[in-house]
């Protein structure tokens, strides 16, 4: 029902967001956004988290998002404050985070080159438009009150409707402060879009048809998979027709990691080859934006609900826009009508799939017990502990480049997973302090991440303290930017800086940093862990702690370097 709000610019903004249904606004706060402060000094909800540079801002509404499936909503400080969401609303944008950011706005004709306001000629929300969804759902309001409730109704339809991602408001200051104005809005700020059906009885045929003809069909379950709950579905396609699953880059574990027929990252290695026997002849994408670089197999299948990518890089033989867990469900009833004799021949043809998944498994396994014994953590040691010790309906947050998880009991039945997707580094601690609060009490969170990464969002611990959101954090410390120097070293092999160990910018021990003391600081309590055997004991406190205690808490492991140029403690010499 509609209902007539009157009250400042500010009290018309947060009310259309609490008929909307959002709980939360994450910000950073300045003196452009006064109206939407004063308003919320009025009211319980939506309830505000604070923290201390717009990175940690973006990153925990991103990361409250993909846990709650809600949208996430940040509130930023005009040009200046919204320029410092960048890094984290480039992860959100390659994601398609669905996420509504809102800010004021000092636009001022007679004025040129007002402070932390856009550069003349520009508006706020132009210069933010490459950055949102589609590089098109920037938004600004300048005069008239009416519009705040339309516009912020619009920007959170735009932002969950496919291919859905960031969409940013910019509401004049003047207008957030002006006190009288009257709107209408109600529950019908909550709308959305009603998305794509399941594929059509001809289509769903068609896709069967040809999967049951292939020699090797190769799936592969993107991230709408997860959005739209289908996991269940995915398994039982995969174990229908003793099909090998890959991943491609993604941002939640659509396919669990421990399943009998998963078969590591895409594309498909000659070892997989050399194994089964099998030589994969389609690809069929499920929810997946695509895969990076080229497809090698000769005939491509895509379905999903989101058709931004579909055919962008490659021909498709067939692609369907569609709900995924519908499709899926008539697949599976489809696959055995149209090929009668299928389910035999498909486990005949295709029985060493399982024994390669097995292999990737065992493989990781040898490198835990070749390391068991090590001093110092090897990287395979503690993901072997961390699958030990993690409870299993653990929320994972990662921003680790060189940490393993091929042992975790990742995805449907076990953990929830996600990482930045965009790998602008800064996205792990905000992303895990939103995961939190979207889990709750009960669900524990566990943040992995680089001695790197952590810097990059480091001044995020005293959120975590400040609203006890009790995230368990591990560092996975090696002192450098390990993955960088694989990275060169892969690319420019014949080079000086590889055959002499010299990685300029690489180290980041002399000095290290104290991490433990840097949460600690903040507010968050920590112990660091320099040799093997203090590891079980850390981690099971760090459990503990947050869990039972329901505290943050962070575990600080040096592991060892490992990988090109882990011998190399080169740097550059100069120091004023
Ligand atoms: C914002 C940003 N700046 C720089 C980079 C380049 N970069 C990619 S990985 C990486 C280092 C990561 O180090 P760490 O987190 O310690 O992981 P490690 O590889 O050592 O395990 C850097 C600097 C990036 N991805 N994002
Ligand atoms: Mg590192």
């Amino acid at each position: 029902m509609r209902k007539t709000i009157t009250g400042t610019g500010g009290m018309l903004l947060i009310q259309t967001l609490k008929d909307a249904g959002v709980e939360y606004l994450f910000t950073n706060p300045g003196s452009a956004e006064t109206g939407i402060f004063a308003a919320l000094a009025e009211t319980e909800d939506p309830r505000l988290v604070v923290a201390k540079h717009e990175g940690l801002v973006a990153a925990m509404a991103d990361g409250y998002h993909r846990l709650s499936g809600k949208v996430g909503v940040a509130i930023a400080h005009v040009m200046g404050g919204s320029y410092q969401l960048a890094g984290q609303l480039f992860n959100a944008q390659i994601a398609g985070s669905s996420l509504l950011v809102v800010a004021g706005d000092w636009m001022s004709e007679l004025q040129d080159y007002r402070g932390l306001a856009p550069f003349p000629g520009l508006s706020q929300a132009e210069s933010m438009r490459p950055l949102m969804k589609e590089a098109r759902c920037a938004y600004q309001i300048g005069a008239d009150p009416a519009a705040i409730t339309v516009a912020t109704t619009r920007a959170l339809r735009e932002a969950t409707t496919y291919p859905t991602g960031p969409v940013y408001l910019s509401i004049s200051a003047a207008l957030l402060n002006q006190e009288g104005l009257e709107a209408q809005i109600g529950e019908e700020a909550a709308y959305r879009i009603e998305g794509v059906a399941p594929a059509r009885a001809e289509s769903v045929d068609t896709i069967a048809r040809r999967l049951g003809a292939a020699t090797c069909p190769v799936l592969i379950f993107g991230d709408d998979v997860s959005r739209q709950g289908a996991q269940a579905e995915a398994i039982a396609l995969a174990e229908l027709l003793e099909a090998p699953v890959f991943a491609g880059r993604q941002i939640f574990p659509n396919f669990p990691l421990r399943h009998s027929l998963f078969c590591g990252g895409y594309p498909v290695s000659a070892e997989f080859k050399k194994v089964t026997g099998l030589t994969p002849d389609l690809i069929f994408l499920v929810g997946c934006q695509g895969v990076h670089g080229p497809v090698a197999e000769p005939r491509v299948m895509q379905i999903g609900p989101n058709p931004l990518l579909m055919g962008r890089h490659y021909p498709l033989d067939v692609a369907v826009q569609c709900e995924l867990r519908g499709t899926l469900k008539a697949l599976a009833e489809a696959l055995p009508r149209v090929n009668p004799a299928g389910a035999a021949a498909w486990k005949r043809q295709r029985e060493k799939v399982r024994a390669y998944a097995a292999s990737l498994i065992s493989k990781e396994e040898d490198l835990v017990r070749e390391h068991e014994h090590d001093a110092t953590v090897h990287p395979a040691v503690l993901e072997a502990h961390l699958a030990d010790i993690l409870p299993r309906d653990t929320a994972m947050v990662q921003e680790s480049s060189t940490a393993r998880a091929a042992l975790l009991p990742l995805g449907h039945g076990g953990m929830w997973w996600t990482r930045s997707g965009g790998g602008s580094l800064g996205f792990g601690v905000g992303a895990a302090i939103g995961a939190k609060i979207a889990a709750g009490r009960e669900r524990p969170v566990m943040l992995h991440l680089g001695d790197g990464a952590l810097t990059y969002s480091a001044a995020g611990f005293w959120t975590m303290a400040r609203y006890n959101t009790a995230v368990l954090t591990v560092v996975s410390n090696n002192d450098t930017y390990q993955i960088v120097r694989h990275n060169w070293a892969r690319q420019m092999p014949d080079t000086k800086m590889v055959r002499e160990g010299k990685y300029p910018g690489l180290q980041l021990s002399g000095p290290s940093t104290d991490y433990v003391a840097l949460a600690r600081a903040q507010g968050v309590d920590g112990e660091h862990v320099t040799t093997l055997k203090e590891l079980e004991p850390a981690l099971r406190r760090g459990v503990e702690k947050t869990t039972k205690e329901n505290r943050p808490y962070l575990v600080d492991v040096k592991v060892q370097q490992e990988g090109v140029g882990a011998d190399s403690g080169w740097t550059e010499a100069w120091q004023m």
